[in-house]
């Protein structure tokens, strides 16, 4: 069982952070689903993809945020679903999907892949063998009823998500996995220190700066003091222990570990893995991500999966890319370049 400081903090944090409207939604959908899959003898496999933010205001119109796109989170998936799994796939809202990440999020509309021909709309020759290729696989998990697409907005969303999702997930024993590759903010904004409305610039119109209550004596974790706007967050409560310990005790578990420090990356990765004993980290920095990422497990050790040179496309950020070539990108390719 999880130590008794991680179960406290679990308890408060869902205590004192209200569900998402949409959580018994969600949980209905994930339970069917879930249900008929282990039916059917199927691994699951919870993807988590994209940032989470952290709302300054009751009413958000301010909110702090992260880089995440979700590529990593949705070309995964695809992956998953091309070995037969059945995918969870629990991302923030209109972050990329799989299969329409092809096509998405791009300084090319998909207008660009059309033409008229005899006044019907058509895929352009040039594209056509492409988007072939990824309409088949998205026809064949659709029939199959494969994909189950869940949307998240805030840290607190993703994290009731995350923890439902686990729970109805647990006897599925190790026929499930979780693949934790979002973006999960650190800190956040309690929501007992939450003020109600927008915080205000203009000193003639601040407000009291009363919070939502909840018995908490510190001052709102977001405000204006003088022209200054003050943040004062909170750390989020690490809840991989949970996961690992209590949510999920039989599955098998992917955390990912962001660094911008080359030389912080492994030592992180290695912490993160005795710390909660699960059983694989993939360690990735930030300006590396889209070609190199870093394996450590107990098992294996380190072990470093990069793209090969001439596969790195550019993306629309102008950073070389494993998008659009990862199609194309055997397991061979990756371990004939994974040497160093
Ligand atoms: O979403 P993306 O493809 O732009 O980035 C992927 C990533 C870097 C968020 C992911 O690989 C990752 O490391 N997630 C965990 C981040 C962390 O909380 O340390």
């Amino acid at each position: 069982m999880a130590d008794s400081s991680a179960q406290r903090a679990e308890s408060h944090y869902f205590t004192h952070e209200p569900p998402p409207k949409d959580l018994k939604t969600n949980t209905t959908l994930a339970r069917a689903f879930i249900t008929r899959h282990a039916d059917e003898g199927r691994r699951v496999v919870l993807v988590t993809s994209g940032g989470t933010t952290v709302p300054l205001e009751q009413q958000t119109v301010r909110y702090i945020d992260n880089f995440s796109a979700g590529t990593r989170g949705a070309t995964s998936a695809e992956y998953f679903l091309q070995n037969g799994y059945a995918v969870i796939f629990l991302h923030r809202q209109f972050s990329l999907l799989p299969y329409s990440r092809h096509y998405s999020h791009n300084t090319r509309s998909f207008l660009d892949y059309m033409k008229e021909e005899n006044g019907q709309v058509v895929v352009d020759q040039q594209h056509q063998d492409q988007m072939l290729r990824v309409l088949r696989q998205y026809t064949e998990v659709k029939r199959e009823n494969r994909l189950l697409i869940l949307s998240y907005v805030t840290i607190t969303e993703y994290l009731w998500n995350l923890r439902e999702v686990a729970q109805l997930m647990r006897p599925l024993g190790p026929k499930a996995m979780f693949y934790l590759a979002a973006a999960v903010s650190d800190f956040f904004v309690p929501q007992d220190r939450m003020v109600e409305h927008k915080i205000q610039s203009n000193e003639e119109f601040l407000q009291g700066a009363g919070a939502s209550g909840g018995g908490n004596t510190k001052p709102p974790a977001a405000r204006t003091e003088g022209k200054r706007l003050v943040i004062d967050l909170e750390p989020v409560p690490k809840f991989l222990k949970q996961l690992v310990d209590g949510w999920a005790p039989e599955a098998i578990i992917v955390s990912f570990k962001l660094e911008t420090d080359p030389s912080l990356l492994v030592k992180k990765a290695e912490y993160s893995l005795k710390k909660y004993s699960h059983h694989l980290v993939i360690g990735n920095l930030l300006a590396t991500r889209k070609w190199e990422v870093v394996f450590v497990s107990a098992l294996d050790g380190e072990k470093w999966i990069r793209v090969p040179t001439n596969r790195r496309t550019k993306s629309f950020s102008g950073m070389p890319s494993l998008v659009g070539s990862a199609d194309q990108l055997t397991k061979k390719d990756i371990e004939a370049d994974d040497s160093i």
